[in-house]
């Protein structure tokens, strides 16, 4: 089996989920500054695998050993998929929600679908690179709820809570994140073995 895999990202929070979904399963999962790793690369992609492709494919070029890469977002249905691979860049931290808030205020109940997507780039110890992909079906609510999680976890709703409510236990069972998560880890159990 593998044991480290260094993840190439400048979000901590994303890190600290990897790590809880990963580290039961014996994979320690180290940030790009812990291996002593900058880089912020152009991330152009037009999709999220594109971008999570050209993320791990930065920092292996420079680590050279296995790494992933999260990229992920937001898409709202009324909004044509927006903000999507650009949710990081839709406003800074602390006014994401306010402004999608603002965005969807005329917006009636049934039509406030949204899911979040996440695409994983693994990149092996032979510089192969593997996709892994989850999504999390939801609701924009009306309001922020919630001080857990980050980015638009306050707004986003699924089932009776928005994501902000939840545990991280509890998101990491139904989150995108936790989705791509589990499909990477299903792939090193049968390609490493035990
Ligand atoms: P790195 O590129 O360094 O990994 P980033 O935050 O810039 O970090 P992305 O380009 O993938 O990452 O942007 C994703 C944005 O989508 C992120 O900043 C959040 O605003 C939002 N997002 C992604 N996953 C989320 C989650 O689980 N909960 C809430 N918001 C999320």
């Amino acid at each position: 089996m593998l044991y480290r895999i260094v993840m190439a990202t400048n979000n901590q929070n994303k890190l600290r989920e990897a790590k809880k979904i990963l580290s039961p399963l014996g994979i320690d999962v180290i940030s790009q500054k812990d291996a002593g790793v900058h880089c912020d690369p152009n991330e152009n992609g037009q999709t999220f695998e594109e971008n999570a492709k050209i993320k791990a494919g930065a920092v292996y070029d420079i680590a050279k050993q296995p790494v992933i890469a999260d990229d992920s977002g937001l898409c709202v249905d009324i909004l044509d998929g927006r903000p999507g691979v650009y949710s990081a860049r839709y406003a800074p931290d602390g006014e994401k929600c306010s402004k999608l808030l603002d965005e969807m205020k005329d917006i009636p109940d049934e039509k406030r679908m949204a899911y979040f997507e996440c695409c994983i780039a693994f990149i092996d110890e032979n510089g192969e690179c593997h996709t892994f992909s989850g999504r999390c079906e939801g609701k924009i609510g009306y309001e922020e709820k919630g001080t857990n999680g980050f980015g638009y976890d306050p707004v986003f709703v699924s089932g009776d809570k928005t994501l902000a409510e939840m545990s991280a236990d509890e998101k990491n069972k139904i989150s995108h994140r936790g989705a791509a998560m589990r499909e990477l880890y299903k792939y090193l159990k049968e390609s490493y073995g035990e």
